[in-house]
């Protein structure tokens, strides 16, 4: 019995595929011996809930980190699809019961909230992953939208992950499981990352960027902030690991996607970061930009997923309501 997820054999970039004709494969012996399933964080389960005729059609999961973005995604997606609920039907947060994480489903693509840093994050990765098995939805694609802080690049630049590195900026998460460290490649999908910077458009006002992505447990002294409540570094320390992180490649700072990489690469689905940049690390540590350029900065992934989305779903001919 292995409490691991190991690498789908059938995983390769293009998707998810398996026997199972491109359903989410978990590599997890040991839930074939569940009666039920409960899917805790989210209040749904297997005995409870028929999984497959709720998000059986699921094909985008959008995640972020607060609510109010991923309700606002799912009203910004509703209007860019021209999506019609069913009669009697409307926005709901599915998950409400749970008192965590916030879900609203608008066709084919759901846009959840998960909360702070990668604990949080890798809790709903887990259950999203077995949501998607159950449901045996169709290759689904995972995309975070988030913020960030940028480095050597202008605040409300988008950037689109390459490869997530951890603290030490290497490409790999860490777990600690049965008291051991177990270390996962954190990999993300190339094509589908090429494909959301190719929804950029020359007439944007901002610019979307290839980047690394450096992914801390903390905000203040693990993202190497001198203005936190405790602090052993001083500036020239900290401009010193700034630079080597940027001459590496890595061009923004966020704390979730290493988690990201390494548990949706693990269960084979495709993934991509999708986060803008609300502050320079190298000008400063503490955020200054006003409430009215944070949410215009918050816009900016949401419009590259969204016309993403619109794309895949005009070529796969998904939405064929009206
Ligand atoms: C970006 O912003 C949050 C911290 O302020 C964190 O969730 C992240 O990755
Ligand atoms: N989110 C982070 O994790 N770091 C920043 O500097 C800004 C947003």
């Amino acid at each position: 019995m292995s409490f691991n997820f190991e690498k789908n054999s059938n995983h390769s970039s293009n998707g998810n595929q398996n026997k199972d004709e491109g359903t989410v494969h978990l590599n997890n012996e040991n839930l074939k011996l569940l009666k039920e399933d409960v899917l805790y964080h989210l209040a749904l389960g297997t005995a409870t809930h028929d999984l497959k005729t709720m998000f059986g059609d699921v094909k985008y999961v959008c995640m972020g980190g607060t609510t109010n973005r991923m309700k606002n995604f799912a009203e910004f997606i509703t209007k860019e699809l021209q999506f019609n609920f069913p009669v009697g039907t409307q926005l709901l947060d599915l998950c409400e019961k749970g008192n965590r994480f916030a879900m609203y489903k608008v066709g084919p693509v759901l846009s959840v909230s998960h909360g702070m840093g990668m604990p949080s994050l890798s809790i709903l990765l887990h259950e999203m992953a077995k949501l998607m098995h159950y449901a045996k939805c169709i290759d689904p694609v995972f995309i975070r939208i988030g913020t960030s802080g940028g480095i050597g690049v202008p605040p409300g630049t988008v950037v689109v992950t390459s490869n997530p590195v951890n603290g030490f900026l290497k490409n790999e998460h860490e777990f600690i499981i049965l008291g051991e460290r177990v270390i996962r490649p954190a990999i993300l999908d190339y094509n589908l990352s090429q494909s959301l910077i190719a929804c950029s458009d020359k007439h944007d006002n901002f610019e979307v960027i290839a980047g690394k992505t450096m992914a801390t447990d903390d905000f203040y002294e693990g993202q190497g902030r001198t203005d936190g409540a405790v602090c052993w570094h001083n500036e020239e320390q900290k401009f010193k690991f700034l630079k080597r992180a940027y001459n590496i490649g890595v061009r923004n700072i966020e704390m979730e996607s290493t988690v990201f990489g390494a548990l949706t690469h693990s269960t084979g689905i495709r993934a991509a970061d999708v986060c803008v940049t609300i502050i320079d690390r190298l000008e400063g540590d503490q955020v200054t930009t006003t409430k009215e350029d944070k949410n215009q900065f918050e816009l900016r992934p949401q419009t590259i997923v969204g016309r993403y989305i619109k794309k895949d779903i005009e070529r796969l001919g998904l939405l064929k309501q009206k």
